[in-house]
């Protein structure tokens, strides 16, 4: 079949306020980049003739500026999810512009077939190819475009000529049945495929294709901070510790790695480490420094659903395809995150929290209890399923306001029952094995910073006992010192005892 070309302008004139929009990608690899920015011009335009025109956007995980960027400053979204991280979508979400829900990255997908969500009236699919029988060859992130584009009505192509039609073969598109005729997953190692290297459409719903031409856009880090390099070799201490210890098979496990510069500063360190086996990766996203310990060997093989790699490194790999395209594989953020599969393959999960308490919860989401950061992502998926649940963070913020080691979470993402161990700057607490006040004296001692020590201790003491001794007064009282005085320091907490 052949296929229209279409400008975006003209492709936005065709979607209209209220519907509900279904992206490829995850992260900014794989988004649209051309149609969300003219949608959004379409949006300014019809809000200046006194007209409503909102959308909503379902995504694979956040995206960049050409969707949630633009679209958020033309205040041109009405319901958002799973995961978003810009800026400007986020001052919208507080201030309820925008409705967002923050799903498990895994489960969007499925409840999406399940009519959770409503209709998609439109998929807008970035591709690097596309045949006539509607073989789409997708980008460098995946996300949930193989659920929302064979539900949509209609199907916009992004034909992206700066993506290599050498990444023919690195994708595994696979989409389980829904219960109750799901079977097992056919995924035993992180190198199993059990899919599709493209994804098909019915060509007739293709409305037309819109030519583009750039890389992802992703930014490169900057050099990890002292602080960072002390929570990576604490990391990596702590895993080597447990690999001594015959608790990591000497094969070693598949790993998981959250976003960041932790993040990035923890494979660092893992690729210098001499100790450690060579690993795979069984991850829902890899970083720059991925692509280096792949060019090592140290990193032998990498299952993800994005390539989150910074514009320059991401012309490294497609300049040097022969090598690389064997060693990575992208998949559906179904079943890159897939408990399934994670719980199967025993994968060691590394992520990052804004805030953890004494007793072990984490915090991932919300800033000081109400202001949504970015959303869960994938963070749970992982944690609550893997071998080995890793959170790490700065043991204090804002030059020592904040103190991220608190009595009590403002927000709950991830409980004591799933997080194995707390790592910051100042050192590890494992949790294993611990009830809840070994655990708090763990954290207390290992991971909060000095000058937030002796508060804590304090706080421990107020607790009137039983299994948890929370102070139901005071459990908050770092948070209400920085509202009042902008400095959990100045908690006092003689006026609870
Ligand atoms: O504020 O921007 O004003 O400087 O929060 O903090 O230290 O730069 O954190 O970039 O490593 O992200 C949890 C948000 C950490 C991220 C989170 C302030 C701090 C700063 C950011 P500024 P940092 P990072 C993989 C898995 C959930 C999703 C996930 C995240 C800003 O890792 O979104 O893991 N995780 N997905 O100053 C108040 C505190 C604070 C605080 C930090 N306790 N209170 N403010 N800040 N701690 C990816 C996917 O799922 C796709």
């Amino acid at each position: 079949m052949a296929y229209d070309f279409i400008s975006a302008a003209d492709a936005a004139e065709m979607i209209k306020n209220g519907d509900t929009l279904g992206l490829s990608g995850f992260t900014a690899p794989g988004n649209p980049k051309k149609l969300t920015e003219a949608l959004a011009e379409k949006a300014a335009r019809e809000h200046e003739q006194g007209r409503e025109f909102k959308v909503n956007i379902f995504t694979g995980a956040s995206t960049n500026d050409h969707v949630d960027g633009i679209l958020a400053r033309n205040n041109a979204i009405n319901m958002r999810a799973p995961y978003q991280n810009t800026p400007d979508l986020r001052k919208r979400i507080n201030a309820h512009d925008t409705h967002y829900f923050d799903r498990h990255l895994s489960e969007m997908a499925q409840e999406t077939r399940y009519g959770f969500y409503g209709d998609t009236d439109y998929a807008i699919i970035e591709a690097a190819d596309i045949d006539e029988n509607g073989e789409i060859l997708l980008g460098c992130g995946v996300g949930n475009i193989p659920t929302y584009a064979p539900r949509a009505k209609k199907i916009f192509i992004e034909l992206n000529e700066a993506l290599p039609k050498s990444l023919m073969g690195m994708h595994d598109i696979y989409v389980p049945a829904d219960p109750p005729y799901r079977r097992e997953i056919p995924i035993f190692s992180p190198k199993d495929r059990a899919g599709r290297p493209t994804l098909k459409v019915d060509p007739s719903k293709i409305v037309g294709i819109i030519k583009t031409n750039s890389l992802d856009g992703v930014k490169a880090f900057t050099k990890p901070d002292e602080v960072s390099e002390h929570i990576g070799a604490n990391v990596v201490n702590f895993l080597i510790s447990e690999y001594r210890k015959g608790r990591i098979p000497k094969e070693f496990l598949p790993l998981q790695s959250g976003v960041g510069n932790v993040a990035n500063a923890v494979l660092h360190y893992l690729g210098v480490d001499k100790e450690l086996p060579n690993f795979m990766m069984y991850t829902e996203v890899v970083q720059d420094s991925v692509l280096e310990l792949l060019r090592l060997g140290k990193c032998t093989f990498a299952s993800t659903c994005s390539m989150t790699f910074s514009d320059e490194v991401e012309k490294q790999l497609f300049a040097d395809m022969n090598y690389f395209h064997d060693k990575i594989l992208l998949r559906p953020a179904e079943i890159s995150n897939n408990p399934e599969i994670i719980r199967r393959l025993g994968v060691i999960a590394m992520n990052t929290a804004l805030e953890a308490d004494i007793f072990g919860n984490v915090n991932s989401t919300h800033v000081l209890g109400t202001r949504m950061m970015n959303g869960i992502g994938g963070s749970g998926d992982f944690t609550r399923n893997a071998y080995l649940s890793i959170f790490s963070c700065p043991s204090v913020t804002k030059e020592g306001l904040i103190s991220n080691i608190v009595p009590h979470v403002s927000h709950a993402d991830h409980s004591e029952h799933s997080v194995d161990v707390i790592i910051t700057d100042q050192g590890i607490a494992d949790l294993r094995a611990k009830d809840p006040v070994q655990r708090a004296e763990t954290i207390i001692e290992n991971c909060a910073h000095p000058m937030y020590r002796e508060l804590l201790w304090d706080y421990l003491k107020l607790g009137k006992g039983g299994q948890t001794p929370v102070s139901l007064n005071a459990a908050f009282a770092f948070h209400k010192a920085f509202a009042d005085h902008g400095d959990m320091r100045k908690t006092d907490f003689s006026q609870f005892a």
